[in-house]
Parts: C-alpha cells; sequence; structure tokens
C-alpha cells in the first residue's frame, strides 16, 4: 500500500511534467496514461492487492489521482488546438504580394508589332502561315524558274531528298508562301500582312543569319497602282521613323514583281551628312516592293486585266536595327539578357 502510494506521487511529478504541442502528441499521452492498456489501468488493478481496511482510503488517491490525469489530458487538448489554430492562421493579409517578375519584350516582337499596327490602320488584313512549304507555294507560285538561284541547295534548306517528279519539302525563304495560300483560298480585294520567321542557308556572322523575320504585304484590287505602292510606303515610313524621314526609290528586279522597286529612307544616323551605317551616301535601303507579275495572278486564276496588285517584303530585324542601333544580327538570337532588357517598354 505504501509502495503503491509512493508510486502514484512519482507518476504526478512525471506527468505534471509533460508538454505535447500536437495533437498526434496528446493522443499518444492518452493512449499511454489513460487507454484501455493505459496506466491507469494498471494502478487501478493494484486496488485489488490492498488490504480490505485501507480500501477506502486508496480508492480516494486513485480517483484523485485519475481525475488528475483526466485533466492534465483536457489541458493538453485545449492548448494543442490552441497552437494549431495559430499556426494556420498566421498569416497577415495585410502584408504587400510579392512582385511578379515581368519578362521583358524581345525587340524583334516589339517592331514587328509596331510595324502591324501601322498597316492595320490602312485596312490591311494579317495572317500566318507554316514555316515548312512545298516547292510550289515557295518558288513556284512566285514566278522563281526552276533554274533560279534561289533555289540552289547552297540558299535553300531542304528538308527531304526529292526526286524527280517528286513534291520538295522545305523552309520557307520568304514569306510570300503564306500570300501564296491567301491567292489560292480567297479572292480580290485582298489586302493583307504576313508577318514571319523565314530562313536562308547562310554562315551565320554579324551581317547574315540562317534565319530572320519578315514582314510581306499584298494588295490585290481593281485599279490598283504604282502610286498607291508608293503613297503606301511613305506612311509606314513616315509612322515608323517620323514624319521628317525622305524616302526614295530605286528600280530594282524580283522575279514575282514587274516593275520593282527598293525603297530607301534618309539615313537616320547621320541625317544625310553619311557614315558607316549608310556607307557615306546619306540613304539606307529598307525594303523590296513592286507591282504583282501577272503570271503570279494568273497562278491563283486572278484575271490579270481586271486586276493589278502591288507588293513588299521588309526584314523586321533590318526595321531594328535603323531604330534601335543594333549592329550585328547575332544579338537578336543570343538572348542575352543585358541586350533583351534595354527594350522594356520602348514602343
Ligand atoms: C525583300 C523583297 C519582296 C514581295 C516581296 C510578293 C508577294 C507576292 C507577290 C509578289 Cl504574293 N510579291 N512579295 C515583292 C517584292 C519584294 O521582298 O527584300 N524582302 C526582304
Amino acid at each position: 500500500m505504501e509502495e503503491l502510494l509512493q508510486q502514484i506521487e512519482n507518476y504526478k511529478l512525471e506527468i505534471a511534467a509533460i508538454e505535447a504541442t500536437t495533437a498526434d502528441a496528446v493522443e499518444a499521452f492518452r493512449i499511454k496514461y489513460l487507454g484501455t492498456k493505459g496506466l491507469m489501468k494498471t494502478v487501478m488493478g493494484e486496488m485489488k492487492n490492498v488490504p480490505n481496511e485501507k480500501k477506502k482510503e486508496a480508492g480516494q488517491i486513485l480517483n484523485d489521482f485519475k481525475i488528475f490525469v483526466e485533466e492534465k489530458y483536457n489541458t493538453l487538448k485545449e492548448n494543442a488546438q490552441g497552437t494549431e489554430e495559430s499556426a494556420a492562421d498566421s498569416s497577415d493579409w495585410s502584408l504587400p504580394g510579392n512582385p511578379a517578375i515581368v519578362g521583358t519584350r524581345h525587340p524583334l516582337n516589339l517592331v514587328r508589332s509596331q510595324i502591324i499596327s501601322i498597316f492595320q490602320t490602312l485596312g490591311f488584313a494579317v495572317e500566318e502561315g507554316p514555316e515548312i512549304e512545298d516547292d510550289w507555294h515557295n518558288f513556284g507560285a512566285m514566278n522563281l524558274p526552276e533554274d533560279h538561284p534561289a533555289r540552289d541547295m547552297q540558299d535553300t534548306f531542304y528538308i527531304n531528298n526529292a526526286k524527280a517528279g517528286e513534291q520538295s519539302w522545305l523552309l520557307r525563304t520568304h514569306t510570300s508562301s503564306v500570300q501564296a495560300r491567301i491567292m489560292e483560298t480567297q479572292k480580290p480585294p485582298i489586302r493583307v500582312i504576313c508577318p514571319g520567321r523565314v530562313y536562308r542557308n547562310e554562315t551565320i556572322s554579324a551581317r547574315a543569319h540562317c534565319f530572320f523575320h519578315q514582314v510581306e504585304g499584298l494588295y490585290i484590287d481593281e485599279n490598283v497602282s504604282f502610286a498607291d505602292l508608293k503613297q503606301t510606303l511613305y506612311f509606314f515610313v513616315q509612322q515608323m521613323f517620323g514624319k521628317d524621314v525622305k524616302v526614295r526609290f530605286r528600280p530594282s528586279y524580283f522575279p514575282f514583281t514587274e516593275p520593282s522597286a527598293e525603297m530607301d529612307i534618309s539615313c537616320l544616323i547621320c541625317e544625310g551628312d553619311g557614315c558607316n551605317v549608310c556607307k557615306h551616301t546619306g540613304w539606307v535601303e529598307i525594303l523590296g516592293s513592286g507591282m504583282v507579275h501577272p503570271k503570279v495572278l494568273e497562278n491563283f486564276g486572278i484575271d490579270s486585266n481586271k486586276y493589278t496588285g502591288f507588293a513588299f517584303g521588309m526584314g523586321v530585324e533590318r526595321i531594328t536595327q535603323l531604330k534601335y542601333r543594333v549592329n550585328d544580327l547575332r544579338l537578336y538570337s543570343q538572348n542575352d539578357v543585358r541586350f533583351l532588357k534595354q527594350f522594356t517598354g520602348v514602343v
């Protein structure tokens, strides 16, 4: 009996010192002390060894012990709930959020958007098409003869080794293939610009790359004249480079246009005084253009006696170079963030 009382005092000290902050720890406490195989059960079992005359006294003490353990259990349970709830609610909703890291737009993408919106104000639609093309849409339909040098393996990336009579697949060398698909499926009037990436088999250097970006335009209707071509492109450069820019047209040659002309603008860098960019001429070339060749129209069943059209093509890299003075084409695809981040918000 004395021994049991002493043990209970020891248990009380041990239990009083217990801390449990999680629901799991509280449950472990319950199982250890109050569970069906727990300490309380064992201690209560000792009653049968207590002599009869002491049973009342021992019963009182054991009962007090049981209440002590149960109270301890309830306290632990309450405290643990409190800490778990406060952990779940520890966020301070009034704190400012983490700033979202916003990327920067690629300069070619900025300039491409600018070009597109200028032509959209003139009522041009925007269309895109596949980068992998067949020989017909890229070359044949554009009046490029079989023996034209552009068709050479040296200049064009062919995808298959087509045998005689088979279709060649290639990476488009200009976006004219997109306009070809439009003339195939739509009837005049057609007024469209086609932005996209094009491929040429070039050795990569500061001045050449194996791909670049183009925007080509096509306008076919009755009574479309060279004057329309000139005024449209003049409007474009004024919007792009400012009202003070001067333009000139030089006769040129493309298989798909007749007559053809290249357009120069007054050098923005030296304002005509002569510098490296304009090779001391005061003029820089920015695009090629011309009246759509009647053969190209006829290839799509468009009556060239009734309809005429003009077309043009420009390199987005070239326009970007003149606008932002980028002098190495490789910078556009190296994706060095020190280069790219300079164009944020520049529109
Ligand atoms: C250049 C020159 C040019 C065209 C592209 C074209 C398209 C059709 C019919 C006729 Cl569907 N022509 N495109 C015409 C003249 C020049 O591009 O230097 N591009 C970078």
